[in-house]
């Protein structure tokens, strides 16, 4: 396996979701340095963002992901904005994509409808993710529907380059995420539970909620019509996605979990036990973590010497192609 990158934005608290579908699984697949992981806090700048709390999320999750598993020693561990060569490489990338392509991302139409004042920073945001997987020569890039545009125009803008200026990048391919938990919005069942939702949003759990606003989340959620307790998706949404944290909680199968339960209530006290079984370590170890920034400053240092060490010879090679003279 090569050099992977995994990064989570910091547009929110992260929430159960990003634990259970992602966090957790990338604990299992440190491999040394070439195991990238961090905080993209430039990716958080392209919506109305407020600094302070950019800046305070970033560190959370920064001490969250060390909480969940990630080990300093056995990954690179960094903070996207401290390690200039993301922006350096971004600005070649620019003057590789074209405007036309950037304008059909359809994230960018989404999210663009939606504000009364569009940044330049959403619609250049795909090209730093570009930048981001280019940059570390990473070969295989786990993405979800929602990315795969994105991931599109990376490898476009890789064989551009690669054609027009000679061969730089390693061309990128999307690969099927591992399978972790998709975890639905407990108010909304239908909706997948979101980091950037309203803070005060009853549906979604926060890594560092306090135990008992965990269990009263958990006994709110919406339920489905009937009784029993049966794992269908389709027909039973609420039902199916408590049964579905349990079993990702618990390393078990949603349907086996349902065989033990004879009632919503009984459903609601079992998922609120497995969900504080998991997250009462996890904020205990975010609490030692946190209390020394010491301790996290030295990890990012770290993590950001590394990390411009793997990209800065992707970065020499593309700086000299496309014609800037070396320093
Ligand atoms: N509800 C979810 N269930 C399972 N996996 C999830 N992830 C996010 N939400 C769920 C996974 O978490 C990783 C990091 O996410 P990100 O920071 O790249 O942002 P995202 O994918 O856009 O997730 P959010 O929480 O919904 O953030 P916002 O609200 O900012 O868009 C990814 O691997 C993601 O799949």
């Amino acid at each position: 396996m090569g050099t992977t990158l995994s990064l989570v934005v910091p547009s929110g608290p992260l929430t159960l979701g990003n634990l259970l579908g992602a966090i957790r699984n990338w604990s299992g697949e440190q491999r040394g340095p070439e195991t990238l992981y961090g905080v993209a806090d430039l990716h958080a700048l392209t919506l109305e963002h407020d600094p302070a709390a950019v800046r305070r999320l970033t560190m959370e999750q920064v001490a969250l992901l060390i909480a969940a598993g990630l080990d300093p020693d056995r990954c690179t561990i960094f903070v996207q904005s401290q390690v200039p060569l993301h922006c350096e490489l971004h600005w070649l990338l620019e003057a590789t994509a074209y405007d036309g392509e950037l304008r059909r991302m359809i994230q960018f139409k989404e999210k663009s409808a939606k504000q009364a004042s569009v940044r330049s920073a959403l619609l250049a945001y795909p090209v730093l993710m570009a930048a981001d997987i280019l940059l570390y020569g990473v070969d295989a890039v786990p993405v979800g529907e929602d990315q795969r545009q994105h991931l599109e125009l990376a490898r476009d803008l890789a064989i551009r380059f690669n054609s027009r200026y000679g061969e730089t990048f390693v061309v990128p391919r999307a690969v099927t995420p591992a399978v972790g938990a998709r975890v639905m919005d407990l108010q909304d069942p239908e909706t997948k539970m979101s980091k950037s939702a309203a803070l005060a949003a009853p549906g979604v759990i926060r890594l560092l909620d306090p135990p008992d606003v965990v269990r009263r989340k958990i006994t709110r959620a919406t339920t489905d019509n009937g009784t029993d307790v049966v794992y269908d998706p389709a027909t039973k949404p609420g039902v199916s996605n408590l049964l579905s944290i349990i079993a990702a909680c618990t390393d078990t199968r949603p349907e086996e979990i349902a065989t033990g339960i004879g009632s919503y209530r009984q459903l609601k006290e079992c998922c609120a036990d497995a969900v504080l079984s998991v997250l009462t370590p996890l904020r205990q170890r975010y609490a030692t973590i946190a209390a020394d920034p010491g301790y996290l400053a030295g990890v990012l240092r770290h993590g950001a010497e590394l990390a411009a060490s793997l990209g800065s010879p992707t970065l020499a090679r593309a700086k000299a192609a496309i014609g800037l003279v070396p320093a």
